[in-house]
């Protein structure tokens, strides 16, 4: 099938399990502008070279992690060496000029003819970006762990893509359960496919933290012990927090880092008697009730907790956020909590970086660089609004859409139903940027799915819940909306499940998508 149909929802054919040259349709998130090149097609061969940007080590990285997908599943050597010139004639050629501006970082320009593959970008992000575009176009087999017969055809056309939104997050819950670096690297591979650039780690919580601290030790030590359902548990050394961070930046993700606070903040009062207005230690907490813990918000030792914790941590963390959750904290007063919040966002601007709240945190007075991140399930919130009309950024995250912890439906055994069933249709069908009453587009950062861990455990839960509604997210965040059409959607997630069966992703068959 050469020449497929570049984005249009009529699409003829869609990749089977097997080889069979992909519909370039299939691409998800959509891209901003697709032109086919009818009859013309690339064909990927054991003497297929990948050619960087001369001297560009991220372009070389990049096409390392390319030609280390393709060599699995081809069998061929895919060498990638600088490209001898900017006008590539054969090959793959991954290049840093060339690129229209309007692309910006992240953006990318992918000419397919049959003589070659050019990605243009930027900035390295576009490169990746548009990499993540080409192993779409690729056939599913593409993805898979072992050698495969091919071919391994391209069809011909034109791609000019960039994001809607800066933000395209994903949150993953590792204070509930703690979920080991394997786990959380493996997501980070399947997020990037749908270039999701941001990855918030709920490190805390009232039934664990989980990262080691040196000033406060027991924090990890004693506080990470345990977790929902109690049994043994874990948190992350500090190097490996590194790691982590480092192979979310190969994927050109950014880590955001969350100590929750004043409330989900057992783990820590059990860890320190002296953070408790009454200097008692409560036991360790391994239920799923919400709202009964808060940091002393009177005692002073309390603020230099926050400075030697959140100081280590933003030491730790190369991005500009960190975020203090400020969620559902009922056992502070809203006094207490306002004051609490303007000290905490005082700490972290003299740590050098920014605050991420729950949108909780606009009851406080919030600084000008503070993000609200709206999880409500309302599409009206004054306060919310009010923030937003005054400069404050919005991250868009509607529990009712976009919670991945949600079941799909009654029959789902994961999960929790408080924001309601919430199936594929429900994931996409919204617009980020004219959803929330007097937040518009210019006010929304972008957006976020959570994935909150009290009912979750291993990779297979994870995948379940978060496949396929992570990459309706993601295509909230990216594309725009001018490309927004059920039907056509439909067709496009549905041409991913071969290619989450190659990579033994555990999806779930959603009745509402047309898988091929
Ligand atoms: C609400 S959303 C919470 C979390 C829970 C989640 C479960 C938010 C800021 N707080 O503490 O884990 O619901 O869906």
């Amino acid at each position: 099938s050469t020449g497929g149909v570049w984005g249009s929802p009529a699409v003829a054919t869609v990749a089977r399990a097997g080889t069979t040259a992909v519909s370039p349709a299939s691409v998800v998130p959509a891209p901003v502008i697709a032109t086919p090149t009818g009859g013309v097609t690339y064909r990927i061969t054991a003497t297929t070279t990948i050619y960087t940007e001369p001297g560009s080590t991220a372009a070389a990285d990049i096409a390392g992690q390319l030609a280390a997908i393709v060599r699995r599943s081809t069998g061929y050597p895919m060498p990638v060496v600088d490209a001898p010139s900017a006008t590539p004639t054969d090959g793959i050629a991954l290049l840093l000029s060339g690129a229209p501006t309007a692309v910006g970082g992240e953006g990318y320009q992918l000419d397919v003819t049959d003589a070659s593959i050019a990605v243009r970008a930027n900035e390295p992000a576009g490169l990746f970006a548009g990499v993540q575009t080409l192993r779409q176009l690729l056939p599913a087999a593409v993805e898979s762990p072992t050698v495969q017969p091919g071919p391994w055809d391209v069809a011909g056309g034109r791609i000019v893509d960039y994001p809607r939104f800066a933000h395209r997050g994903a949150m993953l819950d590792v204070a509930r359960h703690f979920l080991p670096m394997s786990v959380v690297k493996r997501y980070i591979d399947e997020i990037a496919l749908y270039k999701v650039n941001r990855l918030h780690l709920h490190l805390s919580d009232d039934q664990g933290w989980r990262i080691a601290v040196n000033s406060w030790p027991n924090l990890a030590i004693y506080g990470g012990s345990t977790e929902v359902g109690g049994g043994t548990s874990g948190y992350y050394t500090q190097d490996e927090y590194r790691q982590i961070i480092a192979y979310a930046a190969a994927r050109y993700i950014m880590i955001i880092p969350e100590i929750d606070m004043p409330g989900h903040t057992n783990a820590a009062l059990a860890s320190y008697a002296e953070l408790n207005c009454d200097g008692v230690a409560p036991k360790l907490y391994t239920g799923t009730k919400v709202g009964f813990s808060s940091l002393c918000v009177g005692k002073e030792i309390t603020y230099t907790f926050l400075d030697q914790v959140l100081g280590e941590i933003a030491a730790l963390t190369p991005g500009p956020y960190l975020h203090i959750g400020g969620d559902e904290a009922s056992s502070t007063t809203a006094a207490d909590y306002a004051t609490f919040m303007n000290r905490a966002q005082q700490i972290v601007a003299a740590h050098g970086k920014s605050v991420v709240g729950w949108h909780d945190i606009v009851n406080a007075p919030v600084l000008s660089s503070t993000v609200a991140q709206f999880w409500g399930t309302t599409t009206s919130n004054a306060a919310v609004a009010t923030a937003a009309q005054n400069g404050t950024k919005v991250i868009m995250s509607p529990a009712n859409h976009v919670y991945l912890d949600m079941k799909y439906n009654s029959r789902t055994r994961l999960g929790l139903r408080w924001a309601g069933y919430i199936d594929v249709q429900d994931a996409y069908g919204w617009d980020p940027g004219a959803y929330l009453a007097g937040v518009g587009a210019t006010s929304v950062l972008g957006i976020e799915a959570p994935l909150w861990t009290e009912t979750i455990e291993t990779l297979a839960d994870v995948e379940y819940l978060a496949f396929p509604r992570l990459p309706a997210i993601a295509e909230l965040g990216w594309s725009p909306m001018s490309t927004h059409d059920w039907t056509s959607f439909n067709q496009r997630l549905g041409a991913q499940g071969p290619r989450w069966r190659a990579m033994g992703i555990n999806y779930y068959h959603s009745t509402q998508v047309s898988w091929p």
